[in-house]
């Protein structure tokens, strides 16, 4: 047996009066005291070296500060009370920016705003010089942090685990129209936010093999051995609620070497191969995988996703030990997983493999521990995402959690075929792991076995997923599978990122809202109120001044706060239809060089996200959308009747600007592909009306909001399964003039005069039968959609009526309710107040 991987855990008892600290002010006096205390003697700045990264800094402690004693009496309280507690599991958390949002929930904006002004201080500019923490592709990832941000809120013992990557997300420049990438080395300048728990490092196996070996008392034991071991050493980084006293945690790994040294290796000589597998270690943790949709079957990420699996469960394990002692009886009653999709689902071999071998639990005592407490949550419908690992590479690197999955599979099979005799059909469909030439190991699999919840995130794409791809396990377990509609933090979402239509808000219904969105129905008595729409006018025009100056900084075009602003910023991906998008605008186009401008409104388009970098055909599209753009804004003839821009780098602090000066959300997916959306949610709460597809959320939106607020077009999921069957767009094309003008204009290269046959991987799948997401099938019916949207944005007054109703009925739409549900029917905690921090 190795030694423990630290003894810093040796607690020593120390002077009560040390843990005495005096109550902590709010007031303005003892910010700026603590902002000045930091900035002079902690950073050790003065005049001549104040940049405004350093304030930010010092106002990042003083404000964390406020946080410290509340985080420790939240710990404090769910230990003293044994609450059972949720562990969410992700390798994502999409934070973005932490300042703005802890002193929202101190409720101290308006004090440190004051304070800074005395000083000649812009908060914002502080603001802004904090970095994003960019630990996440997309939806995912911001959903895992909205989802924390609402467990503080309602006071939920949840507790978020990730990896802390050196580089996130990727930063997206612009060159020549095309998409590169550069490295997100988001903490150079360190991270106030968070705190290093060396403490509770954690020894995380790879490699070696398995010895099969009898105890004294006849047990058949097995030990993993010879293996590479990496450390993993937490970073906490606090969740606060909203004006609560609760501070809850997010415990992200960082890997690295152990202090041991292959002494053979390094005996023999090989100084260097004994070093560099301290590199190897070091790696785990470097980068976020940018990939969003297609699954690239890297070694590295398996590793990544075992790391932050075991890290979490030895964790876990570990603290229950401290407060409950060797004895795992209860452990099923104070314990929740929840799996962030596929990703850290070999957390369920995991977990049997730490308590049969580690703590000598029978098989059946810790399966069932595993299969009550083990939750799912699927994200996504399209096939080539489903995570499914060579059964090879898992022997190579994971040969004990691959023993377990096979005896699991194993036991399941026989479960199975009970039910079904003989269907051999059914059992291989069914079966963890994939037989053929490359056996695979079904991650999706895995998750629904040793899961006792399967949740989709919308209801369409729950449904979709009990009738497709999850049709047999639905069918053996279907009290096993439930739906949980998304959400997001209206903390964050509209709070913060729109605090002038927020006042507006609070001075005619209260301030509510920020906790019980539902609040925002009141606020529909106002919707005809010719003040209050006049009011709410000049709060989006206010919101869509700021969001042309950074159009303006980041893209150099002006955008006329008069005109539509028509937006669309996700993940670059096919099934999102950027191109029917950008396909509409070349239709606008083409009708202003026809002269058909009667009656016409002026529009400013905004598409902004990310392509993952191996995917080509999404970085076709964004250097299409930026040609479209360059040939549109220098056309003498197009001036203000229409602007087009591909805005950079879209991330968390970019939708803080965009989604409040949003008047119009594009939500145009393949029905049946996206399985929910949140960003239609944080523009629907913002006062944007959607023009969407009866895809994923979009579907309760509408339920929400009635069809007079939304602007429905396009094929349902079931009518693109009939289609798909028999699909002519060529004759889709010959039938419709505008789609045959754009296409024309297309592939007469008029969008690429010097780049010669560029997009024509984008003509074929729009002409090919064989294009999956159908986008010339839903141009006309786009097209109408979008010509009723230029004719209602004319009626200002009915414009602003249907925005209004828009955010007053977003209040499903909250991450406060989807945690209610969850809770309600997955986790089951208990709500706890921690003991109040003393404050002056
Ligand atoms: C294997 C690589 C990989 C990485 C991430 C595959 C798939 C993913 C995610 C499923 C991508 C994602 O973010 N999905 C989005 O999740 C959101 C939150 O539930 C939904 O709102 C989006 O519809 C869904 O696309």
């Amino acid at each position: 047996m190795k030694e423990p991987v630290t003894d810093r855990s040796n607690t020593i008892i120390p002077h009560p009066e040390l843990m005495e600290l005096p109550p902590i002010s709010m007031a303005k006096q003892a910010i700026a005291e603590d902002f000045q205390r930091y900035f002079s003697r902690t950073l050790g700045r003065d005049s001549e070296h104040c940049t405004n990264h350093y304030l930010y800094e010092a106002l990042a402690y003083t404000i964390r500060d406020r946080l410290m004693e509340r985080w420790k009496n939240t710990r404090r309280a769910y230990e003293q009370q044994h609450a059972r507690r949720t562990c969410y599991l992700s390798l994502e958390f999409l934070i973005g920016r932490s300042l703005s949002n802890a002193m929202l929930n101190l409720d101290i904006t308006d004090e440190v705003s004051k304070m800074l002004f005395d000083y000649g201080i812009e908060l914002e500019e502080l603001v802004d010089a904090e970095h994003d923490a960019g630990l996440g592709n997309g939806g995912l990832g911001r959903l895992a942090a909205c989802f924390v941000d609402s467990c503080a809120t309602l006071q939920l013992p949840v507790l978020g685990y990730g990896l802390r990557y050196d580089y996130g997300m990727f930063r997206q420049k612009i060159h020549n129209g095309h998409q590169t990438e550069e490295p997100d080395h988001w903490m150079r300048d360190g991270n106030p936010w968070e705190l290093e728990r060396p403490e509770f490092s954690q020894r995380i196996q790879f490699g070696g093999h398995t010895e099969h070996w009898c105890d004294d008392d006849g047990t058949l034991r097995v030990r993993w051995v010879a293996t590479h071991d990496v450390l993993a050493i937490p970073y906490d980084t606090p969740v606060p609620g909203f004006n609560n006293d609760t501070v809850n945690s997010l415990r992200l790994w960082k890997s690295t070497a152990t202090d041991e040294f292959d002494l053979e290796e390094f005996n023999a000589g090989d100084y260097s191969e004994a070093v560099a597998e301290k590199n190897n270690a070091e790696h785990i943790t470097m980068v976020l995988y940018p990939n969003d949709a297609s699954e690239n079957g890297k070694e590295l990420r398996l590793r990544q996703q075992y790391f932050l699996a075991s890290a979490s469960l030895q964790d876990t394990i570990r603290r229950w030990l401290r407060l409950e002692g060797n004895n795992f009886d209860t452990f099923v009653d104070k314990h929740c997983f929840q799996l962030n999709d596929t990703h850290p689902s070999i957390a369920v071999a995991e977990l049997m493999r730490l308590l049969i071998d580690r703590h000598h639990l029978s098989w059946d005592k810790a399966w069932h521990i595993t299969s009550h407490t083990m939750a799912y949550t699927n994200h996504t419908l399209l096939p080539e995402a489903l995570e499914k690992w060579p059964v090879e590479l898992f022997q190579k690197l994971l040969p004990r959690p691959l023993e377990i999955i096979k005896e699991i599979n194993a036991r399941f099979l026989t479960e199975a075929s009970r039910r079904w005799p003989g269907d051999s059909d059914k059992l291989r469909n069914l079966s963890i792991i994939e037989e053929g030439h490359t056996p695979m190991v079904r991650m999706a699999n895995l998750a629904i076995v040793g899961s006792f919840s399967v949740n989709g995130v919308a209801a369409l794409h729950s449904q979709l997923l009990i009738e497709g791809l999850f049709r047999e396990f639905y069918e053996l377990w279907p009290h096993k599978f439930n739906n949980k509609t998304n959400g997001v933090t209206q903390r964050r979402w509209l709070a913060m990122c729109n605090p002038g239509m927020s006042q507006l808000i609070d001075q005619h219904i209260g301030k509510e809202w920020i906790t019980d969105l539902g609040q925002l129905k009141k606020l529909t008595a106002y919707a005809d109120d010719k003040t209050f729409q006049k009011n709410w006018r000049m709060e989006k025009l206010a919101n869509k001044q700021r969001l042309a100056e950074l159009v303006e900084k980041e893209c150099g075009i002006h955008f006329d706060t008069s005109a539509l602003f028509d937006i669309q910023v996700k993940r670059i991906h096919e099934y999102k239809r950027q191109l029917l998008n950008i396909l509409h605008v070349i239709h606008l186009y083409n009708r202003i060089k026809q002269g058909d401008t009667q009656n016409w409104t002026n529009r400013c388009v905004l598409i902004g996200g990310k392509a993952a970098p191996g995917y080509a055909m999404a970085k076709l599209i964004i250097k299409l959308v930026n040609n479209v753009a360059d040939v549109v804004n220098t056309d003498p003839d197009v001036g203000e009747l229409l602007k087009v821009v591909f805005l950079p780098n879209y991330r968390v602090s970019a939708m803080e600007v965009i989604c409040p000066g949003a008047d119009l959300s594009e939500q145009i997916s393949t029905a049946g592909k996206e399985a929910s959306g949140t960003g239609n949610m944080k523009f629907m709460m913002n006062g944007a009306i959607t023009i969407g597809t009866l895809d994923g959320a979009n579907i309760e939106i509408l339920e929400e909001v009635g069809e007079d607020n939304f602007f429905l077009f396009g094929l349902t999921a079931a009518e693109v399964t009939e289609m798909r069957k028999n699909y002519h767009p060529d004759a889709i094309i010959a039938a419709d003039k505008d789609l045959q003008a754009v296409m024309q204009l297309l592939s007469s290269g008029h969008f690429n005069q010097f780049e010669p046959g560029l997009f024509d991987p984008i003509i074929d799948s729009i002409s090919s039968p064989y294009d999956p997401w159908l986008t010339a099938a839903d141009f006309r019916s786009f097209v109408d959609a979008q010509q009723q949207i230029a004719q209602a944005y004319q009626n200002q007054e009915n414009w602003t009526r249907m925005s209004i109703l828009n955010t007053t009925a977003s209040g499903k739409f909250s991450t406060d309710r989807t945690m209610l549900e969850y809770n309600q029917n997955i986790w089951k905690l208990k709500q706890i107040t921690p003991y109040v921090a003393k404050d002056k």
